[in-house]
């Protein structure tokens, strides 16, 4: 079976671009290791410090930040990175080309009752000269991403990466600590009946959403004339997987409970990579209004709506917002 480098070789990946793929990848399967020893190796629970966003930190969410740091500042080619976890993007090699951001651990809510995370990147090609820690460097729309993937830490860890040629999904073989070829060319059927959202917020959403999802309720006996299933794993890497594999539609729409908030999810490594694994895999992503892989960043840790999956559902979901 075919090794995640050798598939990026056969697709004539730059091998700049090959290297920093590998050293993220290194990263994660660090993480895939300490995950599985959880309890064993004193790992789970809290810290006592907030990121950026005000969020407690999970030990995991810290640690997995620090192996990825650690790994791409080994390789030339990164000028910086920027994470979640991290409150202002850090400079590597002020040679490199490439930047690169992250969610370490999405979903870290789950760590603790051992349900599925994932680690979320997106790299960019630094387009001017300058050191890696200055922002303005990755403050570039979701279209500019060489690459983007996550690796999905369930009953086996799973990598989906595209390079802008399709998407492929990879599993970890323990064994030999590779991630090798298991799905080429995945494509997330066009039409759906199976919804994720955190249905607690309903009554922050605006109107378009409340419709939508009264409708979806509704089932066959409403105007979208079909009965919905529901998931919601709380875990962003779980919900696309999912959706790659058998279709839906996964929405973090924004809420009012915190109206200076765009929302939950944040644009530069979460939205855009998924938006950009998603768009490859012919499905769609927005905010409602517009793609979000056209949105020009002003911020590493801006926030956005997302809406992403089956690309008819999708489409429905926007129609309900040029409506409302
Ligand atoms: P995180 O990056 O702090 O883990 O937050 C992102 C996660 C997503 O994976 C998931 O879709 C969402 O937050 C779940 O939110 P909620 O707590 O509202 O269920
Ligand atoms: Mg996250």
């Amino acid at each position: 079976m075919l090794r995640v480098d050798e598939v990026l070789r056969r697709d004539g990946v730059a091998d700049d671009l090959r290297s920093v793929i590998n050293h993220t990848l290194i990263g994660c399967k660090e993480i895939a290791h300490k995950l599985s020893q959880g309890e064993l190796a004193g790992i789970l629970g809290s810290t006592e410090t907030e990121n950026v966003q005000g969020e407690t930190q999970k030990k995991l969410d810290v640690i997995s930040n620090e192996v990825l740091k650690h790994v791409l500042s080994q390789d030339p080619g990164v000028r910086g990175i920027a994470s979640e976890e991290e409150d202002n993007t850090v400079a590597i090699n002020d040679d490199g080309k490439y930047l690169v951001t992250f969610d370490p651990l999405d979903g870290s809510s789950n760590i603790d009752v051992n349900l599925s995370v994932g680690t979320i990147f997106s790299i960019l090609q630094a387009q001017q000269p300058g050191s890696g820690d200055d922002m303005a460097l990755f403050l570039q729309s979701g279209r500019n991403q060489v690459a983007a993937g996550y690796v999905l830490y369930g009953p086996s860890a799973i990598l989906v990466l595209t390079t802008g040629k399709g998407v492929n999904f990879f599993t970890l073989d323990r064994h030999i600590g590779e991630f090798v070829l298991t799905k080429e060319q995945v494509k997330i059927p066009e039409d759906t009946k199976e919804f994720a959202i955190n249905m607690s917020n309903q009554r922050f959403w605006e109107k378009p959403m409340q419709d939508y999802i009264a409708h979806c309720l509704q089932g066959e006996e409403g105007p979208l004339g079909k009965r919905y299933n529901m998931r919601w794993v709380a875990s962003m890497v779980a919900e696309v997987h999912r959706i790659l594999v058998r279709g839906g539609i996964f929405m973090y729409p924004w809420d009012s409970r915190d109206p200076s908030k765009a929302g939950k999810l944040r644009l530069m490594y979460e939205g855009n990579p998924m938006s950009f694994i998603v768009e490859q895999a012919g499905g769609r992503s927005t905010t409602g209004r517009e793609d979000i892989m056209d949105i020009q960043p002003e911020d590493i840790h801006q926030r956005v709506p997302v809406v992403l999956g089956s690309k008819n559902e999708v489409e429905t979901v926007m129609r309900y917002h040029l409506q409302g």
